[in-house]
């Protein structure tokens, strides 16, 4: 079933051993310097902290394309003709790619495994002809399924949005494929299922009737959770921010937003959200303040790491190798409870100049190592304990007297403004000590 015959060989990639872990000091560029996989940290190993998934849109399908000029990555495997022999091929691809590297999970959209066909069935079919290949490849190598999505977004049918499209018949295409990936996912084992945006946004106000599409939005969504029941689909629902790109103003700008839908449509209790570094920054906001906003409400449910770059203002989907960034990030996640049943999934692509197949080697084990190295950072930070004891010093006040009273909902207005007509003005006002946090977190980097 091998579509290009040159690589009908057990090995796509023949020149890269399993990436093992060689410590801190190592020199070789394809081994980990931080990622211990077993090394056990606040009572769990880092792979099961961390979750690693891979994503088969960028790793597999990214072809470094631009709006300047087509791809330049070199693909080998790939054959001339994508057709479903190729799809096959190069799902084995990916998971030789990921044994090697020792990635615990993939995630994927419909049509990043399997080429669309001429008609609706034709597409399913296709699907299925791939899942059953990453069915026994997963069998045979113990990789899972992250989650799995729908691509609504690329094919023209959805030039104004999918289930807040203006055409009816585009919220029914975009219904059978989600259909069809609750099915896939749960063949699968999937743990959880993804509801990226797209287009579900608008770029012109004059032509949008918004509230009506909004609703759509939560019809469908609730749509998919209906079916996820009478299928016996478990893995958890979950709802990615992203304030623009491609639309002017996506409904899902980021988790308050995409909280307040999630509330006001009574979707609580079956969705959560999947917060992308470089979509949280596009929206003005940081990686740990989105973070730290979906978790303090107990809806953290995975992560697409990636990052941006400072002076580009658009999703470039570059892998995290600031250890800043990772550092904050697993703060949150560890503060938050961990990221189970999500993951740590590389949303990220390698750059159009890095076209070669081991640069996909590089730009992976360097996201780990700076995953395994924010985990271990904010570990250490958190068994030193000045940080957390001077956020608590911080809100002291709370702890006693009118704090306490206002808190447990003893105090009101007149008890209040009697407490202060006897106080007098407030002279007690402690420093926020910014510099010395600041400080202590570089002495852990
Ligand atoms: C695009 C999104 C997308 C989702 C999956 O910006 O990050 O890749 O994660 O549809
Ligand atoms: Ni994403
Ligand atoms: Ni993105």
């Amino acid at each position: 079933m091998r579509a290009n015959p040159i690589y009908s060989m057990a090995e796509f990639f023949p020149d890269v051993k399993t990436i093992e872990y060689e410590g801190a000091d190592s020199k070789n560029p394809l081994a980990f310097k931080h990622y211990n996989a077993d090394e056990v940290i606040e009572g769990k190993s880092m792979k099961d902290h961390l979750r690693f998934g891979i994503a088969y849109w960028h790793t597999m399908r990214g072809t470094g394309n631009d709006p300047f000029g087509p791809g330049t990555a070199v693909r080998p495997w790939e054959a001339a003709n994508d057709d479903v022999a190729n799809a096959q091929t190069r799902a084995r691809v990916f998971i030789e790619f990921m044994e090697k590297l020792g990635a615990p999970f993939y995630c994927f959209h419909d049509r990043d495994i399997a080429p669309e066909g001429a008609t609706l069935q034709e597409s399913h079919d296709n699907l299925d002809a791939v899942v059953s290949v990453l069915k026994e490849e997963q069998a045979r190598t113990g990789i899972q399924l992250l989650w799995g999505t729908a691509n609504l977004f690329s094919n023209p049918r959805f030039m104004h949005g999918a289930a807040t499209s203006c055409n009816a018949d585009v919220f029914a295409y975009a219904a059978s494929q989600v259909k069809k990936m609750l099915e896939v996912t749960k063949e699968l084992g999937g743990e959880n299922y993804v509801f990226w945006g797209g287009r579900e946004g608008y770029q012109c106000w004059l032509n949008t009737d918004m509230q009506r599409e909004l609703d759509h939005l939560a019809k469908f969504m609730h749509m998919a959770v209906d079916y996820a029941k009478q299928i016996g689909f478990t893995g958890q629902f979950l709802f990615e921010p992203k304030p623009k790109e491609p639309t002017k103003h996506q409904y899902d700008f980021d988790a308050a937003a995409c909280l307040n839908f999630i509330r006001a449509n009574g979707l609580e209790d079956y969705v959560k959200l999947n917060i992308e570094t470089n979509h949280a920054t596009l929206a003005g906001h940081t990686m740990e303040h989105e973070l730290d906003y979906a978790g303090g409400q107990g809806f953290l449910g995975s992560i697409d790491a990636n990052t941006g770059d400072l002076l580009l203002g658009w999703d470039t989907d570059q892998f995290p190798t600031d250890i800043y960034l990772t550092t904050k990030s697993m703060l949150a996640i560890l503060k938050h409870g961990g990221i189970a049943p999500g993951g740590v999934n590389f949303d990220a692509k390698v750059r159009r100049e890095s076209h070669e197949p081991i640069d996909l080697f590089h730009a992976h084990i360097g996201g780990m190592d700076a995953f395994a190295r924010g985990l271990k950072i904010a570990a250490a930070i958190r068994a030193d304990g000045r940080l957390e004891e001077a956020v608590k010093d911080r809100y002291d006040s709370w702890n006693h007297g009118v704090g306490k009273d206002i808190e447990n909902g003893t105090a009101n207005f007149e008890s209040l403004e009697s407490y202060m007509l006897t106080k007098g003005e407030i002279s007690d006002n402690k420093s926020g000590r910014q510099e010395y946090l600041e400080n202590l977190i570089n002495e852990y980097i």
